[in-house]
């Protein structure tokens, strides 16, 4: 093990599990120069975030763990068709990546182990859905700000695009008939380097389940329901959401939703 990779394994352990996690990072961090870029950004990232998250007001609510909702309904796709998908519930999402590029400097392709021996942050939070029903859930996950610092965003980027795994056919929910395609998600640079805002991989103590969006999801707490893409697969940033299926920046946003979901 070198020195450097010593210290910054040393480093995420100590926001970790202590010993179990730097044995982990040195067992992941071999030939991957995706993992020690995000190793790389994850010190001053810390930092950042920290004093962001002393600004009250621009926090969305936590709740105490006695506040978590005992049934948290799972909404729009809640088992993504298709051998793809299923391939990777067969072998519990080892292969499963997380791609980040588009307007970056470093692309990254990171796995969810290796998301899981980053430094990481656990919130309760309530998710508003615009059909009406609320829940309080626990979720942790990454920092996607330490991410995106990793990947080194580029000035002219303004938008993330996140792409899922599923397809959607519309809902009965929401008046039904809607046409089908494929779910993505956008957001603002701003929202997307929130402290809040989580690539998570666990739910409530577990890792997420399918209905849930199993492997991977996105937390971005200030904002609707349909916002929170499920099933994440790739993160792309661009400067403009114009050529991306139907140009609105979001699968409910084509099909006539607000693409600002304030909350
Ligand atoms: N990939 C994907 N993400 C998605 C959806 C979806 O159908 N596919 N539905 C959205 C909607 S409308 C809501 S309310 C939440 C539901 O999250 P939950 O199933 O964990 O409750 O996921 C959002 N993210
Ligand atoms: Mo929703």
């Amino acid at each position: 093990m070198s020195r450097l990779i010593t210290r910054r394994a040393a480093l995420v352990g100590s926001v970790g599990a202590g010993g179990l996690m730097l044995a982990g990072c040195d067992r992941l961090s071999a030939q991957d120069s995706s993992f020690r870029h995000v190793l790389d950004a994850a010190e001053g990232w810390t930092r950042a975030s920290q004093r962001l998250l002393e600004k009250p007001d621009q926090l969305a609510p936590e709740y105490k763990a006695s506040q978590l909702s005992a049934h948290f309904y799972a909404n729009g796709t809640t088992m993504p068709e298709g051998d793809d998908y299923a391939q990777h519930t067969d072998n519990q999402f080892a292969d499963w990546r997380l791609v980040i590029d588009g307007l970056v400097r470093r692309p990254l392709s990171l796995s969810v182990a290796q998301l899981r021996a980053l430094p990481s942050r656990t919130q309760i939070t309530r998710h508003d859905c615009v059909e009406g029903w609320s829940a309080i859930g626990q979720w942790k996950g990454v920092q996607l700000g330490l991410l995106l610092r990793a990947a080194g965003v580029l000035p002219q980027a303004r938008y993330t695009v996140l792409h899922c795994a599923d397809n959607l056919d519309g809902e009965p929910g929401k008046g039904g008939q809607q046409s089908a395609g494929q779910y993505y998600e956008s957001h603002a640079l701003v929202d997307s380097f929130h402290p809040q805002t989580l690539i998570a991989y666990d739910m409530n103590g577990r890792p997420l389940d399918v209905a849930h969006g199993a492997p991977l999801r996105l937390r971005l707490e200030r904002q609707l329901g349909y916002k929170q893409a499920k099933y994440v697969q790739r993160i792309q940033l661009v400067d403009s959401l114009h050529g991306l299926h139907g140009g609105q920046g979001g699968y409910w946003e084509d099909r006539g939703y607000e693409w600002y979901a304030g909350i």
